[in-house]
């Protein structure tokens, strides 16, 4: 797999890299079960895959984020749509305004309908959407998950957009360096069903097992269901609960703004530490304020656009989606499917006041 490297890692992200290298970076049961799932789908395999074969024209590929009214997969499908117009296909974005389970089952539906070449969805939940998908499969859609997979027999392969072990484990090691490694934590998650979400919840609280965490306590993972307000009023909740709160982990866009904007107005802020993902743009203000000290993120716009590419080369008959396969995903290089169907993009950057202004988006 060929990995663009477009950002310098700062020396806290190498040491991020070499603790997380340490830690091991196998896939775990836990990671199996969810965000990355069981093995891909039977419909994937039954044609044989041509890694020669010429990108179909006029492709029409839909994005289906968990929700459209999140600056996130703005961008992310924004990149997946620029991909389909640099292959001569067609891109669009549809979806819910809200992100629960079940939001995104009539516009698969839609989908199949107008006859899609192929559906990139973030599931909101990883079993609501699969009988959808089935049918969308069975009826010859390919279809790609990224961001947040689906159950293995709903989709053809997963572009993952950073390792679900790196990122629990880093979010716990960040939090911890700016906390001292004591005090009460929480987790200020999106929905209650976020494949992506729960997965990295797993390794964070498995991270938290380990000696070296002995003085931290993971008090409470409260859900903003990624909707604004009900994070910041989630936030709030949390300080009232617990006003000896050392710091927050918030590994969702959604969450973080929110939560930041709470604390910056607050008497706590830059004392209960804030950490987790986010985009530079949404949260620069805050570390530039002293709210927030580092957070992390990968690059939305790569990961809509390596989706679209996976999905072109799915829809095209240049992959399957089985292990091994090999396509071209434009700028950013080569791509190999890797075990169950999971592409990986690369490794997220740590934002912090020295490299925030390097970014814009
Ligand atoms: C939110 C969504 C998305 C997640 C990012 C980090 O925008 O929950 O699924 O990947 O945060």
């Amino acid at each position: 797999m060929t990995t663009r490297t477009p950002w310098r890692p700062t020396a806290l992200i190498a040491g991020l890299v070499l603790l997380t290298a340490s830690c091991g970076g196998g896939t775990t049961k836990s990671d199996v079960a969810q965000q990355s799932s069981a093995p891909a789908a039977t419909a994937a395999s039954s044609a044989a895959a041509d890694p020669n074969a010429p990108l179909k024209q006029g492709l029409k590929i839909a994005f289906l984020p968990k929700q459209v009214n999140n600056p996130y997969f703005t961008i992310a499908d924004n990149g997946g749509i620029e991909a389909a117009k640099e292959f001569g296909g067609e891109g669009k974005e549809v979806g819910p305004s809200d992100a629960s389970a079940s939001s995104q089952v009539s516009y698969i539906n839609t989908l199949m309908q107008q006859k899609q070449d192929a559906i990139v969805i973030s599931a909101n939940d990883p079993n609501a959407v699969v009988p959808a998908l089935k049918q969308a499969r069975a009826a010859g859609i390919k279809v790609v998950s990224y961001d947040s997979d689906t159950a293995a027999e709903g989709r053809d392969v997963f572009v993952n957009q950073a390792g679900a072990e790196d990122l629990g484990r880093t979010e716990v090691q960040l939090l911890a360096e700016q906390i001292d490694h004591k005090g009460k934590i929480a987790v200020l998650s999106a929905t209650p069903n976020a494949t992506n979400q729960n997965t990295w919840i797993e390794f964070m609280k498995d991270e938290l097992k380990k000696p070296e965490y002995k003085d931290m306590e993971l008090v409470k993972v409260a859900y903003g269901n990624d909707d604004d307000q009900k994070s910041f009023t989630e936030t709030q909740g949390l300080l009232r609960s617990y006003p000896d709160l050392a710091g927050i982990i918030s590994p969702t866009t959604v969450g973080i703004a929110a939560a930041a904007r709470y604390l910056s107005d607050s008497p706590s802020k830059g004392k209960v530490k804030l950490t987790g993902l986010g985009t530079p743009n949404q949260l620069r203000k805050f570390v530039k304020d002293g709210t927030i000290e580092a957070f992390e993120l990968w690059n939305p716009a790569d990961l809509g656009y390596l989706a679209s590419y996976a999905a072109a080369a799915l829809a095209s008959g240049q992959i399957t989606g089985a292990e091994g396969e090999k396509f071209k995903a434009g700028k950013l290089g080569e791509y190999t499917v890797g075990a169950k169907g999971e592409v990986l993009l690369g490794k997220p950057t740590v934002f912090n006041k020295d490299n925030i202004d390097k970014f814009d988006f």
